[in-house]
């Protein structure tokens, strides 16, 4: 047995260089064979004797780097047989490039089929990373941050990457300040390239940015992608308005898009908050834009802005979205329907579960996944809830709700199947009540329903629903703020059907 056992053991240390693995380390050598206990010192070596289908395993630590590590097509891989460059389970390998001189990039990737996997990448002299005359890359679990142009950019043709479950954070380009970005699939990138999973905050310029400049008629798609308070620094000062600070930059071109350059832009399921400009941002496109199950929150100049004509042929086109403090501003030419800001729908603080963003930065789910938190997540009783279009994406409840996040509650709670057989108001309980209470009411059939609390007075104090309500019983909660103790009324009108009942608040 103890026989079979070491023969395992040198047979798997045999064929470790046969299954095509090399390993880097911190505390490796170039002259080691770039085994697990005989590792190299540097990514380049590794890739330099690298052939497809090879897995180039990085160990955990900070590696300090001044040359940028290159990539050519000499490595290209195939469909079939990718290289891989991955930190070795779950290590943190951190490629510091602060060392670099202004204009140097981190990792230039001038290939095809290679797959980036758990790498930090950070202070590089231009962009952390560029892809460049390289398409078909799986870029992974990789966070850029610090760096001195955009985290990641995509040039010359780059087409049909897929960046998964990536950040891209505090990059920012002295000293004028006017071109970092997070993601920027821009200028001459290719078409076809797919982000999912991403966040870019706190980069100088914008979250993502499609600007074009020699190229035309490209695609990028976003799902699952979150954008914040860009157009700062690290330190969460302004530097100047060449900083341009939108969330989704969604292309353009230079003298106003004079050559009507077009970038096609689908986005699902994206949210932007707190950008100094603007959220969902044309900047002069022409392409087609698709917004579906979007989220825009507290985005200074604009939560969404796409107003000029666009190219013959092409659509604006905007389903499911959720827009709350800030201005949506879009061209009659949009194709609208079910957003937060149509009829019948009324959007307040009281429709989400957190308008707290401080978790939006926490780290990811084990897998790499967005953290699970609950900022801008529909509350229970919000008329945004199963009030959306059915978009051919997967929901829950009767009918996908609005904005990024489903929601696991159903349609204004409705908590039984059962179908009332006449409108009814319940008193509201606890009744008294501190510092919140619950009042149901009961529907026979679907109908636009208010429910609104009145002072002494007679002035409307809050709505607590409004909008197209399905036949069931509906429960929504109230907790008043800054109001004093006393007697209110909560009146119900709903098809035809209006009722006023008494409630007291006791401080
Ligand atoms: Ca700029
Ligand atoms: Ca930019
Ligand atoms: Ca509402
Ligand atoms: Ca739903």
């Amino acid at each position: 047995m103890k026989r079979i056992f070491v023969n395992l053991i040198s047979f798997l240390g045999l064929t470790a260089p046969l299954l095509a693995q090399k390993y880097v380390a911190t505390d490796g050598d170039d002259a080691n064979p770039g085994t697990i206990v005989q590792p190299f010192k540097t990514i380049t070596k590794a890739i330099s004797v690298a052939v497809p289908g090879d897995t180039i395993y990085v160990r955990g630590g900070t590696y300090l780097l001044t040359s940028t590590i290159t990539i050519t097509a000499s490595k290209n891989g195939t469909a079939s047989q990718l290289f891989t460059l991955t930190a070795f389970n779950d290590e943190i390998p951190i490629l510091d490039f602060s060392g670099q001189s202004i204009g140097a990039k981190g990792i230039s990737l001038r290939a095809n089929y290679w797959h980036f996997r758990g790498l930090q990448i950070k202070g590089a002299g231009d962009n952390g990373m560029e892809i460049n005359f390289g398409s078909n890359n799986i870029i992974e679990r990789c966070t850029f941050f610090e760096n001195r142009d955009s985290g990641l950019q995509l040039s010359n043709g780059s087409a049909n990457n897929r960046i998964i479950n990536c950040d891209s954070y505090f990059n920012a380009d002295p000293p004028d300040y006017g071109d970092a970005d997070g993601f920027a699939p821009k200028l001459t990138v290719g078409s076809g390239n797919y982000f999912y999973g991403c966040r870019a905050w706190g980069n100088c310029d914008d979250g993502w940015d499609g600007y074009m400049r020699g190229a035309n008629d490209v695609t990028t798609t976003l799902e699952n992608c979150w954008t914040w308070g860009n157009g700062y620094l690290k330190d969460g000062t302004d530097p100047g308005s060449q900083a341009n600070g939108n969330g989704f930059k969604m292309g353009g071109g230079d003298n106003s898009n004079s050559d009507q350059l077009m970038h096609h832009f689908i986005l699902r399921n994206c949210v932007a908050f707190n950008n100094k400009y603007k959220g969902f941002d044309q900047n002069n496109n022409v392409g087609s834009m698709t917004l579906l199950n979007c989220t825009g929150y507290n985005n200074k100049e604009a939560n969404y802005r796409i107003q000029r004509a666009l190219n013959p042929g092409q659509t604006l086109t905007v389903k499911n979205c959720v827009s709350f403090s800030g201005n949506v501003q879009l061209g009659s030419f949009a194709v609208q329907e079910a957003n937060s800001w149509m009829s019948p729908f009324v959007v307040t603080a009281e429709d989400f579960l957190s308008l707290d963003p401080v978790l939006a930065a926490a780290p990811r789910q084990a897998g790499g996944s967005l953290p699970k938190i609950d900022f801008m997540h529909l509350s229970s009783g919000s008329d945004l809830i199963d009030a959306g279009v059915d978009l051919g994406m997967p929901f829950k409840g009767k009918a996908p709700d609005l904005g990024a996040f489903e929601s696991d509650f159903v349609s204004a709670v409705t908590a039984t199947e059962f179908i009332p057989a006449e409108f009814r108001l319940d008193q509201n309980y606890p009744n008294p009540f501190n510092p919140e209470t619950v009042i149901k009411f009961k529907l026979p059939k679907a109908s636009l329903a208010t429910l609104k609390i009145f002072n002494l007075a007679g002035q409307e104090i809050a709505t607590l629903a409004a909008g197209l309500r399905i036949a069931g019983e509906h429960e929504v909660k109230w907790q008043p703020h800054d109001l004093p103790s006393g007697i209110y009324f909560y009146k119900l009108q709903a098809g035809g059907f209006a009722e006023t009942k008494k409630l007291m608040l006791q401080r």
